[in-house]
């Protein structure tokens, strides 16, 4: 019993610290899945920049709709960042890895403030709508600055 217990929980244990590489077949896998997430999430975020910028016509019910694919899609691109997944179909700067803490605080960065754009989007006051886009929309440009190659 304590052996299997043991175990458990050295399988338990591996699990819970490689959660992303369990995921992939193949690095390339885990490049485009980060890739289709971000793709996705910009894609929503954009529609929101539209009404933001006023190039869409305002309507608060989409808004919230796109809000919040962004807010859960902004959790998911980072298990795609795993070893061996820095060179292939990808324009990730080596930074990622080699500055894994920074990239790590510029992408929970953007997750607060997208939780921020949801929030304000839940509101549908288009003003709040406005700054709350500015500022995650800043955020975006900050780690493609930075971890985004060209
Ligand atoms: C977008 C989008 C991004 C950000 C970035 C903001 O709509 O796809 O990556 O805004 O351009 O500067």
């Amino acid at each position: 019993m304590k052996r299997f217990t043991l175990a458990a929980t050295a399988v338990l244990t591996l699990a819970a610290a490689f959660p992303a590489a369990a995921q992939f077949q193949k690095p390339e896998d885990a490049i485009k899945y980060r890739k289709a997430a971000f793709t996705v999430m910009a894609n929503h975020f954009a529609r929101i920049g539209a009404m933001a910028n006023g190039k869409a016509a305002f309507d608060a019910r989409a808004a919230q709709i796109n809000a919040e694919i962004v807010n859960n899609m902004a959790a998911l691109p980072w298990a795609g960042f795993i070893d061996g997944t820095a060179s292939g179909d990808t324009r990730a700067k080596p930074e990622v890895w080699s500055k894994a803490d920074e990239y790590k605080a510029s992408a929970l960065k953007m997750q607060e403030e997208v939780a921020k754009l949801n929030a304000a989007a839940k509101t549908g006051n288009l003003d709040q709508i406005k700054a709350a886009f500015g500022g995650a929309a800043k955020t975006c440009k900050a780690c493609h600055d930075d971890f985004r190659k060209e």
